[in-house]
């Protein structure tokens, strides 16, 4: 796909690293990272002239496959309490029908989705590696490559996040019938992590990271021998992602082996730091919370999809004011907007603590700009990008929106965020991924063509 690639864009509003500007000159470098920012500009002849402009969202956390099932898994059992380990057994049986192809269709219509809300990268938690027998491919790069190539077809940027998983549970249990397309030995995980450098280590629109799956999922051993491999396949700085304690059942299995909580777990065995994203931390104590915050490790909170499967709430106002930094992610799919997942978490927080305007502090007085300035921040640092601000030497992604709406087009400053988190829905017009124009006019040139294939995939479901 050719993208256009301006130079420059401007924009009458922009929240850059400098705070709100007006009629600001971006500027966009051949590398795709923002070159410079002029304030109180004039736009130059031919540069794309936009009312608002903010920097791109980070999506820290998806498995791309499960948006084929959205709203086929809200209808009871009728077996009695409907949970996430219900949902799981139904998501697990409905994995089995995927083939290379309808894997690589999801994704690009996902990612298509997420682009045209905001989202101008993905952290593709990647576990289903084999056939539906839970034989491997040919390849062992098989449903990675359908990852990338549908990332690519869309021009989101890509933090492929291939997944170690060889349990079922803690303590070395085997993994089930459903879990056969996931599992991977440290040998053969290695293999594929290997293959995947080789082939996407230098590419453009890619990163790459590393997931053990869980402390469920993967042993000690096995958790150890992986992150001692990682300098030895040029991947010393990755991107670190693990499901850590989103249900309390996980936390009580944990000590029952351990003895420790999940989370208490990983940071007296690792040395958890900046390069760790703890994927729904939903179950941690304030002893926790304040190590994950002094650690830099970001949390990865995925709310709408936590709210979805019934797992509980993050102790986010405790979290923040010890400076904690978090990205969002759309996890299951259910929801591709980065508006719905800020605004839920911030209603939570209101209706367990029965207070008003709780995520946000007396240095950023805006819910809105909080929430939307941290997940863009600590989303890009958890994906292992430069971006997340429009600031020179950033990477130039972006979102365009339109002001037309009554209640924003007189607005100002941060009550801007805080009127498209909480009061209209937001319209994006234009996205910029690495400076590449990849939303045009609220349009992404392959959306019918992916939209029918995603369609005619959902009648097999
Ligand atoms: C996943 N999803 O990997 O898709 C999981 C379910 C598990 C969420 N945790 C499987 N939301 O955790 O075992
Ligand atoms: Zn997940």
């Amino acid at each position: 796909m050719q993208w256009e690639r301006p130079n420059a864009l401007f924009a009458r509003k922009a929240l850059t690293s400098q705070g709100w500007q007006r009629d600001v000159l971006i500027g966009i470098g051949s590398d795709g990272t923002i070159a410079g920012i002029e304030k109180a500009a004039k736009a130059p002849p031919g540069a794309p002239v936009f009312d608002l402009v903010l920097p791109g969202m980070a999506n820290v956390h998806s498995h791309a496959f499960q948006r084929a099932m959205a709203g086929l898994t809200e209808i009871t059992s009728g077996k009695g309490r409907d949970n996430f380990w219900s949902w799981r057994e139904t998501m697990y049986g409905f994995t089995r029908k995927l083939t290379p192809e309808h894997i690589e269709a999801i994704a690009r219509a996902l990612y298509i989705d997420l682009l045209k809300h905001g989202y101008t990268a993905v952290g593709e938690f990647h576990y289903v590696h084999h056939d539906g027998n839970g034989k491997p491919y040919a390849s062992i790069t098989e449903l990675s490559d359908r990852i990338v190539a549908g990332a690519q077809a869309t021009g989101i940027h890509l933090t492929h996040l291939p997944v170690m998983y060889e349990t079922g549970n803690f303590g070395g249990a085997a993994a089930n019938d459903g879990q056969k397309r996931f599992v991977h030995n440290a040998d053969s995980y290695l293999q594929l992590v290997e293959a995947l450098v080789k082939k996407y280590g230098k590419a453009d629109g890619i990163t790459l990271g590393i997931a053990p799956h869980s402390l469920r999922a993967v042993t000690p051993q096995t958790l150890q021998r992986i992150l001692e491999a990682l300098p030895g396949l040029d991947l010393a700085d990755c991107p670190i992602h693990m499901h850590i304690a989103e249900q309390e059942k996980e936390v009580e299995d944990c000590i029952g082996w351990s003895k420790q909580r999940p989370a208490e777990w990983l940071f007296d065995h690792h040395q958890v730091d900046k390069h760790w994203c703890l994927i729904h931390a939903t179950h941690t104590t304030s002893d926790e919370v304040i190590r994950m915050a002094k650690n830099g490790a970001t949390v990865g909170l995925c709310p709408t999809t936590e709210a979805n499967l019934g797992d509980g709430i993050f102790p986010a106002e405790q979290y923040l004011k010890v400076q904690g930094s978090f990205g969002i992610g759309s996890d299951s799919n259910v929801c591709v907007s980065p508006w719905e997942e800020l605004r839920l978490m911030e209603y939570a927080q209101r209706l367990i603590t029965r207070k008003r305007t709780v995520l946000c502090s007396e240095a950023t007085p805006s819910v809105g700009r909080t929430l939307f300035a941290q997940a863009a921040g600590g989303g890009a640092k958890a994906l292992g990008i430069r971006a997340g601000e429009i600031a020179p030497g950033r990477r130039a992604d972006m979102m365009v929106l339109s002001t037309n709406h009554a209640l924003l087009a007189e607005k100002d400053g941060d009550a801007i965020l805080d009127t498209l988190l909480f009061a209209v829905t937001p319209a994006i017009t234009d996205v910029f991924v690495a400076g590449k124009r990849v939303v045009t006019n609220g349009r992404h040139a392959l959306e019918e063509e992916s939209a029918q294939q995603l369609r005619a995939i959902t009648r097999l479901c």
